[in-house]
């Protein structure tokens, strides 16, 4: 992204749009940041156009950079054919101003507006996108290009880097793969970093010696990704915009959908290089960008990493947290099948949304959830309107690992202590869309 991309509190930067003929009540002051949700014939490289609806005219939609603490209003027009909302992800904020109508905020109408108003924290690598369900339409909801960087600036940043990108990865066309899996998996036909496909956007330059801050964020519907940056070992410094307790340098680094990753590279490696995924079906699919260092040129080289394990315990204390909750709450997630070439549905302990019955909390009290995982898929598990704290990855202990999505995998488990601090409906999913979708959702209520 450049520098005009950047939104900031100095003053919104927008495309020119045709906003006041839309009919809609037009707001009474300017907000600080307008999102405009309209179809984008996105091309992901040359004459290659993916149908598809997006912010602002651009896949990622602008990066809102803006002070911690300091309110912000946000105003979304809807331009699309069906209702929208926007869901600010991983920020401390009421209810009516979290984007998801499970939490009773409102669906914003075709050619209606909506004004979100909220003051961002906590500091970190948030973002933005829409909370609507897809149901059985791969073009609607995160499989869409509706998707941002929200990055709230902490009063002192220690800005140990000479450069900060970020990085925005997505898979599009999805359709429902044959391969006769129950679970109905979708497949896709391209994949992108940055809305285009690797060798079509404008090359990474960098220069040797820098330390470059990639901020990566999965913005996928529903998979699991793998970077590698060729041959350069990247340092992680925090996830889901939490620094990290121990910043392990990796070959690679995964992220489940809606997992984001601040990891520094120090440029020690001239030549022209491809950052991209490690699955080579994935890079040829388009998931890479090409990253140049000044007064090098050639076709971009791709190298392996080695195999890579990837384990939270890693980049966490790995003893158990000093303090105890208050109460535990165990929640078995399984599928159900319902016949071959149907979709499964999910279960928290054995119901569905909206059966599945409300998680009750008392503000003040710290609980643990028990995330049991009996089912044969991974599930990016998110918590909105808190931050958690991973306690326990298939019973090893570990604290001081702050996040608000947490890949669990197949058959494993994990537990993870929040405070109920922010009173309100407060949604509980599987971020893979799908599961979502089919029942794997539940509101935390305050009592
Ligand atoms: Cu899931």
């Amino acid at each position: 992204m450049n520098r005009r991309d950047f939104i900031t509190q100095a003053g919104a930067v927008l495309a020119a749009t045709a906003l006041p003929s839309m009919g809609a009540a037009w707001p009474e002051f300017a907000a600080d940041v307008n999102l405009e949700i309209a179809p984008l014939d996105l091309e992901i490289a040359p004459r290659k156009i993916v149908q598809t609806v997006a912010y602002n005219g651009r896949v990622p939609g602008p990066l809102i950079r803006w002070p911690e603490g300091k309110p912000i209003v946000i105003d979304v027009f809807n331009r699309s054919a069906i209702p929208e909302i926007v869901h600010s992800h991983g920020l401390w904020i009421p209810s009516d101003m979290d984007g998801a109508t499970e939490e009773g905020a409102p669906l914003i109408a075709p050619g209606a507006h909506f004004r979100y108003a909220f003051v961002p924290r906590p500091s970190g690598f948030r973002w933005y996108h829409t909370h609507i369900s897809a149901g059985t339409d791969l073009k609607r909801a995160t499989y869409t290009g509706q998707f941002g960087c929200f990055y709230i600036e902490a009063k002192q940043e220690p800005g140990a880097y000479d450069q900060e990108i970020f990085l925005t990865l997505h898979d599009w066309n999805g359709y429902k793969s044959a391969s006769g899996d129950s679970s109905m998996e979708p497949a896709y036909e391209y994949s992108t970093i940055d809305g285009r496909m690797l060798g079509f956007s404008d090359p990474l330059k960098v220069r040797e010696g820098q330390r470059v801050l990639f901020r990566i964020l999965n913005a996928s519907a529903s998979l699991i990704h793998w970077l590698a940056l060729a041959g350069h070992p990247l340092t992680i410094l925090a996830m889901d915009g939490n620094p990290v307790p121990v910043s392990a340098q990796m070959p690679a680094v995964r992220l489940g959908p809606a997992e984001r990753i601040d990891v520094l590279a120090t440029m020690n490696r001239p030549g022209v290089w491809i950052l991209g995924e490690t699955r080579e079906p994935y890079r040829k699919a388009g998931m890479g960008i090409v990253v140049e260092y000044a007064n090098q040129r050639g076709a971009p080289a791709w190298i392996d990493p080695p195999d890579t394990v990837w384990d939270y315990r890693k980049f966490a204390n790995t003893q158990t947290p000093a303090g105890q909750p208050d109460e535990t709450i165990p929640l078995r997630f399984e599928s159900k099948f319902h016949g071959r070439g149907a979709f499964d549905t999910w279960t928290i302990n054995g119901k569905s949304f909206p059966d599945a019955p409300p998680i009750h909390v008392r503000q003040g009290k710290r609980y643990r959830m028990q995330w049991i995982n009996r089912s044969s898929d991974d599930h990016p598990l998110h918590l909105h309107r808190h931050t958690f704290e991973v306690t326990k990855i298939n019973g090893a202990p570990l604290s001081g690992l702050n996040k608000d999505v947490l890949v669990v995998p197949a058959n494993s488990t994990a537990e993870v202590d929040f405070t109920a601090d922010n009173p309100g409906p407060t949604l509980f999913h599987c971020h893979n869309q799908v599961h979502m979708d089919l029942g794997f959702m539940t509101l935390v209520q305050y009592v």
